[in-house]
């Protein structure tokens, strides 16, 4: 891995792969396939895609792969049975794991065009790709997936080479942005930064500055800090009203008036009273309500990606939320916030030099929340962040225990790139269990008595020499 960005090499792989699509888009591909993934960064990606062929004229289908199945059974499905040249994929915010894919595309004809920002696996040879493959993935010269460039933002990239009026949906650029950095606007580097700027400078999104409470800035001040999730408000988020209430009152401020309408004034009121900041947001000038707020429309695409991915893909293209997406919404954000709360008032935890585990089994944190749990457990330092989490706990359907696992950044520069990824192999290996993950997030399925063998011995699995 490169340390330093190599810009011009990354400019330079997207340049070519722009020059092969505008040359055969012309007289040889008829219909292209668009394939991208299930979280708010990939359905914008795909939207940007989907804009840029209707721009061209061309005919399309796509599908979104949520990787619970093996590229070679998706793509199977997919794939025309006789191999035409004359149909193109794209495949955008996926398609990294070449290990898989490599071997399928190079037994076929047809175009394969990955623009994707997910790190590349170690053991693959960047250099002997099949001539079919056009692979643009800026963490291949050196760029942080995350902080410096989205999937919707090396989508919007490419399209825009291909057809610069792709500028009238370049909005949607924001929303991967906001999907997969969860970080405030101000804070944003590299080509994020600098599209994001763009479309500021264009009028396509309206960037504001004000209180930070990322899940409720559309929503009144009292369910903002009720509800935030980004930053988890320590004192008063998953609170009753009438605690919410009587801090704003006591600042004598309305609870009912808007977040992103407070007086300066206001907002230094709470934040003398709380650890809260201010930063940066973005607007969708044509959107409304939830919608409106690019943050909280990409969290809830991202909600409701796992729940029903077509009403996602609808949402993104409306003005307006539906009655169904928002009861979905409101109900993420209450148990979240509930949880997270359990997590920093009331769940035992066992802390080592290295580890924190958190029980969370026993009914007192559903399993299918302890993913998310965890992750924003951690992004909000309710545990230590020099410490890698487990979280989770006995699943009853199969008596093992289930256990969510996150680092920090921070974690990963202290232990020398010690991340989530090779704790779980490591684990694997001298104790068994099925899992995976990347550096900072993963997960592990252990028996019960792996799992206090884990336990007693976790920091040595946090060793590596
Ligand atoms: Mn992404």
């Amino acid at each position: 891995m490169v340390k330093k960005p190599d810009r011009l090499k990354f400019l330079e792989a997207l340049d070519n792969a722009v020059d092969v699509f505008v040359d055969n888009s012309k007289n040889v591909y008829n219909n292209i396939i668009a394939i991208s993934h299930n979280d708010a960064d990939g359905i914008s990606s795909l939207l940007i895609i989907q804009n840029l062929l209707y721009n061209l004229k061309k005919n399309f289908d796509y599908f979104i792969y949520n990787r619970s199945v093996s590229w070679a059974a998706y793509l199977n499905g997919i794939l025309p049975k006789r191999q035409t040249e004359k149909t193109a994929l794209i495949f955008t915010d996926i398609g990294s794991t070449l290990t898989e894919l490599i071997p399928i595309i190079t037994n076929r004809k047809e175009h394969f065009f990955i623009l994707d920002h997910h790190e590349v696996e170690n053991d693959v040879g960047l250099n002997d790709f099949p001539e079919n493959l056009f692979f643009v993935n800026p963490t291949v010269y050196g760029f942080d997936g995350l902080d410096h460039i989205a999937g919707a933002t090396l989508a919007y990239m490419f399209a825009k080479q291909i057809s610069p009026s792709i500028i009238n949906h370049a909005w949607l650029t924001a929303i991967g942005i906001a999907g997969d950095s969860l970080r405030s606007m101000d804070r944003l580097k590299s080509f994020n930064k600098e599209v994001y700027q763009e479309l500021i400078d264009e009028e396509l999104i309206e960037d504001r500055e004000g209180l930070i409470l990322f899940g409720g800035m559309h929503n009144s001040i009292k369910n903002g800090l009720k509800y935030s999730i980004l930053p988890f408000v320590k004192q008063l988020g998953g609170e009753g009203d009438e605690k919410i209430k009587s801090f704003l009152n006591q600042l004598q401020i309305n609870p009912n008036k808007k977040t992103s309408e407070l007086e300066k004034s206001e907002i230094e009121a709470i934040q003398k009273n709380t650890n809260l900041k201010t930063g940066h947001y973005a607007l969708i000038p044509q959107k409304e309500g939830l919608l409106k707020f690019v943050f909280e429309h990409a969290l809830l695409l991202n909600i409701l990606s796992f729940k029903n991915i077509s009403a996602a893909v609808s949402m993104i293209q409306q003005k307006t939320i539906t009655r169904y997406a928002k009861a979905i919404y409101i109900d993420y954000v209450n148990n979240l916030t509930k949880n997270l709360k359990k997590v920093y008032t009331e769940l035992s935890r066992f802390e080592t030099e290295k580890a924190t585990f958190i029980d969370a089994g026993n009914g007192t944190i559903q399993p299918s929340n302890w993913s998310d749990t965890a992750s924003f457990s951690m992004v909000n330092e309710l545990t230590n962040p020099e410490k890698m989490l487990f979280l989770g706990g006995l699943e009853r359907k199969t008596q093992m225990i289930k256990l969510s696992i996150r680092c920090s950044r921070k974690f990963i520069e202290i232990n020398r790139g010690i991340g989530v990824n090779k704790v779980i192999t490591q684990i694997k290996t001298e104790l068994g269990g099925n899992g995976g993950g990347h550096k900072l997030a993963g997960g592990i399925r252990l028996s019960i008595s792996s799992f206090n063998r884990l336990k007693n011995n976790i920091d040595q699995y946090i060793q590596f020499d």
